[in-house]
Order: structure tokens, then C-alpha cells, then sequence
């Protein structure tokens, strides 16, 4: 099929995530046919630097052979087996092994997934069990954050604060949802100081106000991803743990987007000194290459789950996917044996904080920040103000289209554009990056004159 015939069958039976299927209709997609190192070419032959990693998962890029051939070797020798039934199969302990080594210490225990939102309903399950064996079964409350994106079935939506999801399901009714610590959209004349305190009081103000003993759980992204890569000002952590300190509340972390390197630190957690109960992870675990998500379960809820006995009536036919696992494997020891992550925190992330800084004189960013291997720019209309263009997000769409127009994947949530590109970018990659990012900028200023 050519470019034009591809685009009418998508059109008529593919039904894409998040997407509106009246505009596709009318654009038609973007083909990707192959990809190399960081770079994604499409079917007229125009390749991209991928700021993206894909969907925040590649973060080795796209040429690692070692992760293909082991998933191939796997799908040979053994391409599926469960982990129910006291089955297993070597890939998932090996993994889980690993896992344990480079996630925070005390977590110790994984539990398997296809997917993020598979594993963030787990640990809705996890934390219901933990407290009906504690003997508190009217701990029952998590409370999680307005904006936040914790994935696509009906827990993770629910878990999720973000409300153009919540006006087209049903939410579970257990759930509760804070402010977030969005100091540029959120932090009025209060400094980022200020408002991260602020923010953090919120979630002892929701505690006091629903009753301690009713809450079972906090959950929040390190740095929220797909809400527009909100970095949290650096007093918010801090003052979440001493909130939570206090209270006998579990700590969910979910590191979907931000484990396994993105901040200079193997997980968000490592980064903030944050010492989580469940630890959400998927997307870069395989770097993309195979289905895999789980949660790691603290040594404390894991002790009670497996110490108090019965069944933990919870689990996924693709828990444990033997070759998901091996990509997982071959993942992790590249991270871990080619030092990627210390190069991020050491060299690239320094590098790209230095130069992404640079956007922020130019005309239309009003603020430009990265942490990691992570960005986001904040278009506004009016230099040293925070209004936008208008109110249907026009300027994020057009500097999207410009970016991918000049060679660059950058990704808008709303005004704010975002990047995480892949962790293996050198200096050079970085300065491409930025360049590319100048340009898609000149053009979205030209076109919203
Ligand atoms: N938690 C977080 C923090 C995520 O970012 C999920 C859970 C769900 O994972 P699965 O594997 O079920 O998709 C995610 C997924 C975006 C975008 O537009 C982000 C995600 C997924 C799709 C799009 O940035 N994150």
C-alpha cells in the first residue's frame, strides 16, 4: 500500500488512543516506517531527532540489538508460560532479581504487568488487601492529584486527575484529587518557594479533612509527565514527606514516565529522597521493545501480603511474559553497565539545562525549564506574562507541526511544550535538539503574528 491507501485504511478501522477521530479523518496520520540511534523517519523519507523517546520509552533509542535478539531468543526457546498456579519461568526471577538491586532500598518485591494503568489497578488491589490484613479496612481513600496522568482503565483514569478524562467515564468513588504543584499555571504571585509549600499543605489539609484513618494511600508522579512536565518547586517533596510522616499512609509513587533514568537518578524517588510503599513502572523498563509494566512493593506491605496468608485473588494472564522480561533484562544491564544514567547526571543533563535555558529569552517562551533529560517550554503570548495566545491551546498545535516541520518530535500539552528524548543523546544530539527547537519557535511566533 503507498502513503495514500495506508491513511484511508487507518482511517477506516484503526481507532487511535486519544485522538480526535473527526480531525484524523480529515489530516490523516503520520506513517512511521523505521527508526535509528534517536532519530524516527516517516514514509516520505523525513527523519526527526525523536525528543520524545517514542512515548517516554525508549530511552535507549532505537537501535539496540542486544534487546531484540534476547527477545527472540526467548520467543524460541520458551514465548510464553504463566506465573500463576506456582509456575514460573527463569526470565521473570532474573528480572526480579535485578529490579530489587536497582530500585530504592526495602523494595524488594515486584508484581508483573502488561502496562502502567494494569499496574497502577494493582496497586489499588495491593493497598485494599494491605489494609483489610492490617485490620483497618476503613483505610479506603487514595488521594492523588488534579492533572495527574496514572494511565486508561477505569483505576488508573480514576486515579488520574485530569478532567477532559473524567467527563467521559465513571470514576470510582474511593478516589480523591489534590492541587498540583504547577508553580507557572497554578502559583499566582506566590514565589515557587512558597507555593511548593503550599501545594504539599494541600494534601495534609485533604487528610485532616477526610479523617487520617480513612486515607490508605497518596499517589503521585515524581514530576507529573503527561500532565506537561510539571517539575515540582523544590520545596514540595520535602514538605509531602513531612506530611506523610505523620500519618499512616501509604506512599505511591509512579515512575512510568520517570524511572529507569530520567532524572539522573535510576527512579524519581532516588531523586527526591523519597522513600515509597509501591513504586509504579512500565514504558522504559524494556526501552520500549516488549510490553512490561509492574509495581515494586515495599518489604513492609510486602511482608504483610505474603506473611498473613490467603490468596491474593489479583493478576494478568501476560503477568511475567517471559520475553518481556528478557527485553527488561538486557534493558537493565545496559543502563546499569554502559553508566547511562550517571552520563545523564553528569553530562547531558547539565548540557541540556544550560542550553534549553536559552529559550527562555525568546519572545514567546515565558518559561523554559529541564531537569534530566527532560523539558518543557510555556508559549506565551506576551513576554514576562503568563497569558497565552487563546484559549484553545492554537500556539502548542502550530509549534508542534513547526517542530516536526523542522526535524525535531516535541510533544504539546496544551501551551506547554514538552521533550524527553532518549538518554543516549550526546552533546551534539543536544545542541541539534535545541537548534531544532529555536527554529520550530521563529516559525510559531511568525505564524501567531
Ligand atoms: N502512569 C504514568 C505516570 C504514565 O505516564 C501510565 C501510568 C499508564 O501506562 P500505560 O502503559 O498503561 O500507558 C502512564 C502512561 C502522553 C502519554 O501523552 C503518556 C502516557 C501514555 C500515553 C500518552 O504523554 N503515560
Amino acid at each position: 500500500m503507498n502513503k495514500n491507501q495506508l491513511q484511508q485504511h487507518d482511517r477506516d478501522h484503526l481507532l487511535h488512543p486519544f485522538t480526535d477521530f473527526h480531525d484524523l479523518g480529515k489530516q490523516g496520520t503520520r506513517v512511521i516506517t523505521s527508526a535509528e540511534g534517536p532519530y524516527i523517519t516517516d514514509i516520505d523519507g523525513h527523519t526527526m531527532l525523536d525528543g520524545m523517546s517514542g512515548l517516554w520509552c525508549c530511552n535507549l533509542g532505537y537501535s539496540r540489538r542486544e534487546i531484540s535478539e534476547a527477545i527472540y531468543e526467548q520467543l524460541n526457546k520458551l514465548p510464553f508460560y504463566n506465573s500463576f498456579f506456582q509456575c514460573t519461568t527463569v526470565p521473570s526471577i532474573e528480572l526480579a532479581d535485578l529490579l530489587s538491586e536497582v530500585t530504592p532500598a526495602g523494595m524488594n518485591n515486584v508484581f508483573f504487568t502488561g502496562s502502567g494503568s494494569e499496574a497502577n489497578d494493582t496497586n489499588l488491589r495491593i493497598i485494599r488487601r494491605y489494609w483489610d490484613l492490617k485490620d483497618q479496612p476503613q483505610k479506603r481513600i487514595v488521594i492523588s492529584r488534579e492533572n495527574a496522568y496514572h494511565g486508561s482503565t477505569i483505576g488508573g483514569a480514576s486515579l488520574g486527575g485530569m478532567s477532559g478524562m473524567h467527563k467521559q467515564f465513571q470514576a470510582l468513588d474511593y478516589i480523591e484529587h489534590i492541587q498540583q504543584p504547577y508553580w507557572f499555571g497554578e502559583g499566582g504571585d506566590m514565589s515557587p518557594e512558597e507555593f511548593g509549600i503550599h501545594a504539599a499543605r494541600c494534601l495534609d489539609e485533604k487528610i485532616q479533612e477526610l479523617g487520617p484513618e480513612k486515607v490508605a494511600a497518596f499517589i503521585a508522579e515524581p514530576i507529573q509527565g503527561a500532565g506537561g512536565v510539571i517539575i515540582p518547586p523544590e520545596t514540595y517533596w520535602p514538605e509531602v514527606k513531612k506530611v506523610l510522616d505523620q500519618y499512616d499512609i501509604l506512599l505511591v509513587m509512579d515512575e512510568v514516565i520517570f524511572g529507569f533514568g530520567r532524572t539522573g537518578e535510576w527512579f524519581g524517588a532516588d531523586y527526591y529522597g523519597m522513600k515509597p510503599d509501591l513504586m509504579t513502572f512500565a514504558k522504559a523498563v524494556t526501552n520500549g521493545y516488549f510490553p512490561l509494566g509492574g509495581t515494586m512493593v515495599s518489604d513492609r506491605v510486602a511482608e504483610v501480603i505474603k506473611a498473613k496468608g490467603g490468596e491474593f485473588t489479583h493478576g494478568y494472564t501476560y503477568s511475567a511474559h517471559p520475553a518481556a522480561c528478557m527485553a527488561g533484562i538486557v534493558t537493565v544491564n545496559i543502563l546499569r553497565d554502559e553508566k547511562i544514567i550517571e552520563n545523564v547526571r553528569d553530562v547531558t543533563g547539565p548540557y541540556l539545562a544550560k542550553r534549553w535555558a536559552e529559550l527562555a529569552d525568546h519572545p514567546i517562551v515565558g518559561e523554559a525549564r529541564t531537569l534530566g533529560l527532560v523539558g518543557a517550554l510555556e508559549l506565551v503570548k506576551h513576554k514576562g506574562s503568563r497569558a497565552r495566545f487563546d484559549d484553545k491551546c492554537t500556539a502548542g498545535a502550530v509549534c508542534r507541526d513547526m517542530s516536526i516541520k523542522n526535524g525535531l518530535v516535541m510533544r504539546a500539552t496544551g501551551d506547554t511544550m514538552i521533550i524527553a528524548p532518549p538518554l543516549i543523546l550526546d552533546t551534539a544530539h543536544i545542541d541539534e535538539l535545541v537548534d531544532k527547537a529555536h527554529r520550530a519557535l521563529d516559525d510559531t511566533a511568525k505564524a501567531m503574528a
